[in-house]
């Protein structure tokens, strides 16, 4: 019986594995590249041909992978892709980089994960490490992944091995990247730890092992849910100072003087982006089956989704304070990303901030740099206005739901007559225009 283990970490501590990553996207193809860049020889795959001949051409189309990074790569035949799961059926080891998106119920949708498992069923072979990357619920790698590479009459830790490592890629980060953020690893097996270790260890800066995929798997949501839950407190918070006829932007910045035991996070129209809204609900479906009740994430979903209709309220009663209903008034939207200096619209709460003001009778409008044109419901779209000195003049009210750094906020409070602040944005800045801030 060959020691599929020995031949596994004499490939990977000798780069002469290849490699196969599956899901080309934001996670996958930076992993890609520093699995390249370490010196192994790896075949990214994709579903979308397009992509695909574009990785080949050597082109990136992920900002955080630039086209003069991953060109070499590519001709140097450390980096391809491909469409087809043949070329990784010699793969020592497969990354599993799938999305884990939730259903309109709310629910997970395993879906990606499945189809990929599934495929990789089908190619597995001794000596072969799958390690799955997606972000969901504690118990996927072992209830999912696991049983579909074990009927292949594999034993896992002898002549397969299987681990879990969550994904730690922040889009647009200037600071950190794969190679320079710890990475958390959880196995089936003491073997399975090995194996996942020597495989990261020459592509990033720590290998941080925990003793199992399912601690692996909550590492990362207690990551994101520490942050849904703080986001959802401060925005209660800002419900609270309203109320009490305080600035809450002041109370948090006085409140981060403190040099230990507090992190600042600010109050904003509400939770976007393909992680934070989205992870910590994988978590509280798991224990809804456990008979558990995660209340705290399912009470900051509540507050974090009902930030939109809160700052719609806002328009709503500053419009009212110059005499003008919202029906028939013309509202300007600054930002549809949902986070500043990004061009990621994914769960933004700007898209129901514009939706639910439509739907009020408002004639609205957005400009967004970073965001031509956005997709609406019932198909439609619309696109963004140029940021014109007339079109800013011709709002009833102004509202700025991303800060992005290419506003000039000095010109947007000159110009502008009202304007809703959800941001902060114009703290530091003057003009003619009345300011409501969240
Ligand atoms: N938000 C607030 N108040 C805050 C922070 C964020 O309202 O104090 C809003 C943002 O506007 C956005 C949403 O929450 O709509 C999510 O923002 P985020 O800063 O968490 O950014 P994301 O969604 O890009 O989160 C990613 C995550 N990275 C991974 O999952 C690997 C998260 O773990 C990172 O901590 C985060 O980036 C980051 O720090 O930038």
């Amino acid at each position: 019986m060959p020691d599929y283990k020995q031949q596994l970490r004499e490939r990977l501590q000798s780069r002469t594995a290849k490699v196969g990553i599956i899901g080309m996207g934001y996670v996958g193809l930076p992993l890609a590249v520093e699995f390249a860049k370490a010196g192994y020889k790896v075949v990214g795959l994709d579903v979308l041909p397009d992509k695909v001949d574009q990785l080949n051409r050597g082109e990136s189309y992920i900002p955080d992978v630039s086209t003069a990074e991953l060109a070499p790569l590519v001709a140097s035949g450390h980096l391809r892709a491909t469409t087809s799961y043949d070329d990784l059926r010699d793969a020592d080891a497969i990354s599993i980089c799938v999305p884990t998106p939730l259903r309109k119920t709310k629910d997970p949708d395993m879906s990606y994960v499945i189809t990929a498992a599934d495929a990789v069923a089908e190619i597995c072979h001794p000596g072969l490490l799958v390690v799955l990357e997606s972000t969901t619920y504690p118990g996927t790698t072992d209830e999912v992944i696991l049983p579909r590479l074990l009927g292949n009459g594999l034993t896992v830790g002898e002549d397969v091995f299987v681990a879990f490592s969550p994904e730690r890629v922040d889009p647009g980060n200037p600071t950190y990247g794969v190679h320079n953020t710890p990475k958390v690893v959880g196995g089936v097996t003491p073997a399975c730890v090995e194996m996942v270790s020597t495989l990261y260890a020459p592509a990033v800066s720590q290998v941080v092992t925990v003793s199992s995929t399912a601690a692996a798997e909550m590492v990362k949501l207690l990551e994101n849910t520490f942050r849904a839950v703080n986001i959802g407190l401060v925005n209660e918070m800002a419900l609270m100072c309203a109320r009490l006829g305080v600035d809450v932007w002041e109370v948090i910045e006085a409140a981060a003087s403190k040099p230990f035991g507090f992190m600042p996070f600010y109050p904003g129209p509400g939770l976007g982006g393909h992680c934070i809204p989205i992870d910590p609900l994988y978590l509280s479906w798991k224990l809804r089956a456990l008979n558990y009740t995660a209340r705290f994430i399912d009470l900051a979903s509540e507050i974090n989704t009902q930030m939109p209709y809160y700052v719609v309220d806002l328009v709503m009663e500053a419009l009212n304070e110059d005499g003008k209903a919202l029906k028939g008034a013309k509202v300007g939207v600054l930002g549809m990303a949902y986070k500043k200096d990004i061009d990621d619209v994914r769960e933004s709460p700007a898209l129901d901030i514009y939706e639910l003001l439509e739907e009020k009778g408002a004639e609205v409008s957005f400009n967004d740099p970073h965001v031509p044109s956005v997709r609406l419901s019932g198909e439609r779209t619309a696109q963004s206005v140029p940021l014109s000195a007339e079109w800013l003049a011709a709002q009833d009210c102004v509202v700025i739901v991303t800060n992005h750094s290419a506003y000039d906020y000095d010109d947007i409070l000159q110009r502008a007559r009202l304007v809703v602040d959800t941001r902060n944005a114009t703290r530091d800045h003057a003009g003619s225009a009345r300011v409501v801030r969240l």
